[in-house]
Formats: C-alpha cells, sequence, structure tokens
C-alpha cells in the first residue's frame, strides 16, 4: 500500500478526467473454491479499485460522487464471530481513513444511496469480470449482466487506462522488487531441470517460490516441453534429453507483477538445430529493445520483429518469397501467433478486463482483428514514458496448425511445408523480459538479468552440481 497522498491524489485526478456523474469502483470479494468457506487464497483484490482505494479486504465497494466532491467506502464491518476465525480486521471508516476518505457507510446503504440521491445521476463502472460482481450490479443497477459490458462507462475506462498505463516512480519500484523475485523464480528452474524430473516438480518449485518470496503467482505458470502450446501447464511427464522446456512464469508482489520467460535445453546444451531457432528468436528480443521508446509504435516494432524473423527463416529454408510479402500475407504467424508483448503493472495483462482496444491502441493505431496472429495483438500503440511492456518474441511448431496450412495451401508461397514437416517435433521457444519505456528508449527491469543468450543459459545450468 502507497502514502494516504497518492489515493487522494489519483481519485483528484480521476476526477477531473471524467468530469461529472458518480464513480463505483466495486471490490472483490472471497471466491469460493469448492464450498463457500473454502475459498481461493489469497484473495486477489480487484487492480482498479487497489489503484484508487488501496484496500484489499473483501466486501468493499468505493464510490466517488464528482458533483457534489464526495468520496465513500462502503461495506459491513465484520462481527467477533468473524474475529474468532479470522483475526482482528480494521473496521470500514478506519480502512477508509487509511486511504483519505471521509465518507462510509454499510452496504445496504449504497443500494438506498443509488437509489436515492444518486438516481438521477450518470453512474460510471467498468466492466466487470467476476460472476458475483455481475449480480452486485444487476441488483444495484438493474442492468442484466448480458448488457453489462456495453453499459459501462466508457469515460471512465479511458480515464483508468490513461492514469494507470504511465507507471509512478513508486509502482515501478514495486515492478523491480517483483522482477528481482521473478529471477528467483526462473533460475532455480533453470538450475532444476534435467532429464528424469516433471514437469510438475519443477513448476511446483517455482511457483513456491513465488509464494514464499511474494503474494504469489501473477498467472497460472506455463511450464512444459511442448512450449509450442502457448498456455501449456505442467503435466506429469518426465523431462527427457534433447527436448526443450519452456518456462513462462512470474509473481505478484506489493500488488504489482512481473512475467518472464525462458527455454532452455532440458540436457543443458543447446543443439545445433535448437540453437538455429533459439538464435533468431534471442535476435528478435534484442531487436525489440533496441529500438523501443517514446513515440515509437508498438504494432511497428512486432512486424519490423517479425521481417526479422521473416528473413532468417528463410535462411533456414523453413519460409521462401518476398520478405515483406510475406509478412503482409501473414505467413510468419505460422510460428509466431501472438503480439510481441502486452502492457504489465497490477495486472499481468494489464488492464485486459476493460478492453484491450483501450489499453492497446489508440486513434492511430487500430488492431487487425481479420488475420490469423495478428489479430492477438494486445499491445500496437505509441509508446510513452513511464509504460510497461513485455517483450516476448517466440518461434513455435505446432503440428496441427502445420498440417491445417499445408492442407489448404495457406500462405504456400511463403513456406516450406516439406521442411515444416521435419521440425514437428520441436517445440516451441519463447524469450520473455519486462521492460520500462524511458524518457529516450527502454531498459529492463530487475536488476539481475536471467540467463538468455545460449552460452549463459548452458554455463548457468552447468553450475548445477547434481
Ligand atoms: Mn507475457
Amino acid at each position: 500500500m502507497f502514502s494516504k497522498d497518492t489515493y487522494i491524489r489519483r481519485r483528484q485526478e480521476l476526477k477531473k478526467l471524467v468530469g461529472k456523474g458518480v464513480i463505483v469502483l466495486f471490490g472483490n470479494n472471497d471466491s469460493p473454491a469448492n464450498y463457500p468457506a473454502n475459498a481461493y487464497a489469497p484473495m486477489r483484490q480487484d487492480s482498479s479499485f487497489l489503484y484508487y482505494f488501496g484496500q484489499h479486504r473483501d466486501g468493499l465497494v468505493g464510490v466517488i460522487d464528482i458533483d457534489n466532491d464526495e468520496e465513500w467506502l462502503f461495506g459491513d464491518d465484520i462481527d467477533v464471530e468473524d474475529i474468532v476465525w479470522m483475526g482482528f480486521t480494521p473496521s470500514v471508516a478506519d480502512l477508509a481513513a487509511e486511504v483519505g476518505v471521509k465518507k462510509t457507510a454499510p452496504m445496504k446503504d449504497l443500494t438506498k444511496m443509488v437509489n436515492g440521491q444518486w438516481s438521477m445521476v450518470n453512474k460510471h463502472f467498468l466492466p466487470p469480470y467476476r460472476f458475483d460482481i455481475k449480480i452486485q450490479i444487476m441488483d444495484l443497477l438493474g442492468i442484466h449482466p448480458s448488457k453489462q459490458k456495453e453499459a459501462a462507462s466508457l469515460d471512465l475506462i479511458k480515464a483508468v487506462v490513461k492514469m494507470r498505463a504511465t507507471k509512478e516512480p513508486q509502482e515501478i519500484e514495486a515492478i523491480e522488487r517483483a522482477c528481482e523475485v521473478g529471477y528467483a523464480m526462473h533460475t532455480t528452474a533453470q538450475l532444476l531441470i534435467r532429464p528424469g524430473v516433471t514437469e510438475r516438480f519443477v513448476a511446483g518449485q517455482v511457483d513456491g517460490i513465488a509464494r514464499s518470496l511474494a503474494q504469489g503467482n501473477s498467472f497460472a505458470t506455463i511450464f512444459s516441453q511442448h512450449g509450442e502450446i502457448m498456455h501449456g501447464n505442467p503435466s506429469g511427464a518426465k523431462l527427457e534429453e534433447g527436448r526443450l522446456a519452456l518456462c513462462d512464469a512470474g509473481c505478484e508482489l506489493d500488488d504489482y507483477c512481473s512475467d518472464h520467460t525462458r527455454t532452455m535445453p532440458v540436457s543443458g546444451k543447446f543443439t545445433q538445430r535448437q540453437l538455429e531457432i533459439y538464435s533468431i528468436v534471442e535476435a528478435c528480443h534484442d531487436y525489440a529493445i533496441e529500438v523501443a521508446k517514446p513515440g515509437v509504435k508498438y504494432m511497428d516494432v512486432h512486424f519490423a520483429v517479425c521481417r526479422l524473423m521473416t528473413e532468417r527463416l528463410k535462411e533456414l529454408g523453413l519460409m521462401k518469397g518476398d520478405t515483406d510479402e510475406a509478412v503482409a500475407a501473414g505467413a510468419h504467424a505460422m510460428f509466431l501467433p501472438h503480439g510481441l508483448g502486452h502492457m504489465m503493472g497490477m495486472d499481468v495483462h494489464d488492464m485486459e478486463g476493460l478492453g484491450q482496444i483501450y489499453v492497446g491502441f489508440d486513434e492511430e493505431t487500430r488492431p487487425n482483428l481479420e488475420q490469423f496472429g495478428t489479430n492477438c495483438l494486445r499491445m500496437g500503440r505509441k509508446l510513452e514514458e513511464g509504460f510497461v511492456i513485455t517483450d516476448e518474441p517466440g518461434i513455435y511448431f505446432i503440428p496441427q496448425l502445420i498440417d491445417e496450412w499445408k492442407a489448404s495451401g495457406h500462405c504456400k508461397e511463403f513456406l516450406n511445408f516439406d521442411k515444416l514437416e521435419t521440425y514437428k517435433d520441436f517445440g516451441g521457444i519463447r524469450i520473455e523480459d519486462d521492460i520500462l519505456i524511458t524518457k529516450d528508449g527502454c531498459r529492463f527491469l530487475g536488476t539481475k538479468r536471467i540467463p538468455y543468450h545460449p552460452k549463459d543459459v548452458e554455463e548457468f545450468m552447468a553450475t548445477n552440481n547434481q
């Protein structure tokens, strides 16, 4: 939690940006796993609620009445029976005071006030993503869940995105701390990887670090020898000599995330074929860091990376034809079916729930929703100082995609299907780091680099004396 002044200042600015009406920010509630009292833990507060109201407790709603310049925190105080199980929890009034909010009331009063003094006023809310909040909005505002996304306030969405997109120095410091834990998570994986160990074991150790040194994972850890599966869950399979293992994992610390990916040879040494593909991903990763700076569109960086990748895949005989035409046709998406990166902050895909179009794009840069691969771009807009984004190119060999494109002849003028056939057992490679856009360029977040240059990876893995 930051200082009281931080939250006061943020709400002031939000009021200015939204202009008029009443802003209702719903905090999250406990989320039951298999029965109400057995909830997923730790509880995850809504990030926008946290950004403006700072409190982690469940069952809270923050209201900003712009027209009357009043700020409210609604919630029910817990009673002594709850305290028996959960320990002492400050009153709602005390929680409000900690973040500079003067007015509080029990939850039942929110309904009264929404139907009373705020009945004729425009009520701004963000698109909900949890079912209980959808029911809460339906009860409170009478909007059916199926209509809530379109009824959400565009003015509020835009204001929140504008504020949360540019990270304050104290937010950057928090992300740096999360990245330190990310370093511990990934280097642990690098030291544990060896033939015979299960995917689940390595992933479990990685998760244990996130839970020991931070608040937990920022998303479900991806750890798999099937790196070509974008979100591959760790299985009970044993790591095999000669294969690659991809680890995409991050933590949340002080409410901010880290998100890194590394791909390692199970045996500790890359094969020649693996090195050839790895070095392309490495070059793409490093290229992005070289050119990302304020004023540059991340979509342009993405396509420059796609062209570089295409050039290099042509050298290997996996692609062919004119590079620009190949990228324009989307042929590169055979290998890279996702975008170069996304915003990161309190959410690992920062603010994705508010709508990618508002977060990753602007008036000038619109998404292409038609083309396979390009339609997955999360971030295309012009970069600004203070943005935190990921740089995560990858090359994947997805057998079913190869089969489908081969059968339909899709992009056949740019792809060498005979050669692709021989890569169906390859897997996938991704290298991902979190970067901060600075005044005139960008820099890595986190003080220590998780090894990613092939020589560094091999040397680091060799320090594991098993
Ligand atoms: Mn990522």
